[in-house]
């Protein structure tokens, strides 16, 4: 039996939690073409009978800027601590720079091991992004380099063939019939705020947070309250839409992944509230994030 934990990390929007989605085969975490989606550390454990390898998403690095990037940081700093694998995602769709080669050069002399993924090959061509890659051929401690596509599956499995060679032998650390460490009620909150990163513009769904308020699960139906908290009374009327248009798409989007996620029916009631600053707020920060 071997076990183990992997640390995927990068900037937002790379892909890191579409691809732990796909490794573990379960929607563990959120994802949108918004930065800034994963807000903190989220274990996704994927069971075989010789192996059981916890991946851990991290949010995007990205400057702080109140309490809750504070958080963030923290958590991707603890997420780096004791691992038997970094897996570093760059997105292949986008022009690799400088300062990628520089993030990725921080992760040298750590006395962990490191593989660099290239994400999104499907929206780039071969001539485009091989060029790119050769100031990290030059990297010693990079094991492996490993261009990926979640959309066209692509080396999905040559990545996990990868991961698993530098796992170790030993025991699984989780229960086998779980695949993350985080509650029911915090899944449904984060698609709850997922439907709100893909509906909303601008900076509206960042600073959004769900609070599960009433979870009542009978045998055939669940009944689910939730605040949306948001930041100013403008948003707030966005956020519901004209005649609660938005909030009614908002829920029936969800209600739908969290029926998925639960497996009975649901009956979802939003409420919006407003909460000026509840991003430099720690323990309104603490409370929504576990
Ligand atoms: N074309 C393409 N897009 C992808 C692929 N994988 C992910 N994406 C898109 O990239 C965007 C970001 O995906 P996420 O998985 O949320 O990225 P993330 O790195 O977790 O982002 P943060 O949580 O904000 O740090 C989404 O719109 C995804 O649909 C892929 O293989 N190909
Ligand atoms: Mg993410």
């Amino acid at each position: 039996m071997k076990s183990g934990f992997v640390t995927i990390i990068g900037k937002p929007n790379v892909g890191k939690s579409t691809l732990i989605n796909a490794l573990v085969g379960e929607k563990v975490a959120i994802v949108s073409p918004k930065p800034q989606t994963t807000r903190n550390k989220i274990l996704g454990i994927l069971n075989q009978p010789d192996y059981q390898i916890i991946f851990v998403d991290t949010p995007g690095i990205h400057n702080s800027k109140n309490k809750l990037d504070d958080f963030m940081a923290k958590d991707i700093a603890e997420a780096k601590k004791s691992v038997d694998l970094i897996v570093i995602v760059l997105d292949g769709s986008k022009r690799i720079r400088q300062e990628d080669v520089d993030f990725v050069k921080r992760y040298d002399n750590r006395n962990t091991n490191v593989i660099l993924v290239i994400s999104k090959i499907d929206d780039t061509t071969f001539d485009k992004l091989y060029p790119q890659l050769t100031p990290f051929n030059e990297l010693q401690f990079i094991k492996d380099i490993i261009p990926i596509s979640v959309y066209k599956n692509k080396n999905i499995d040559v990545l996990l063939d990868k991961i698993k060679s530098y796992i170790p032998e030993g025991e699984a650390m989780y229960d086998e019939d779980i695949y993350t460490d985080k509650s029911t009620k915090f899944l449904v909150a984060e698609l709850i705020r997922e439907k709100m990163l893909w509906l909303l513009h601008d900076e509206i769904p960042h600073g959004v947070a769900v609070e599960i308020i009433e979870f009542k699960q009978k045998s055939k139906i669940c009944n689910i309250s939730a605040d949306i908290i948001c930041e100013k009374p403008s948003h707030k009327q966005i956020i519901i839409g004209k005649n609660g248009s938005m909030l009614k798409e908002i829920g029936t989007r969800a209600r739908l992944d969290i029926e998925k996620l639960i497996g009975t029916k649901v009956m979802l009631n939003l409420f919006v509230k407003v909460r000026q600053d509840w991003r430099d707020d720690s323990n309104f920060v603490q409370d929504i994030m576990s």
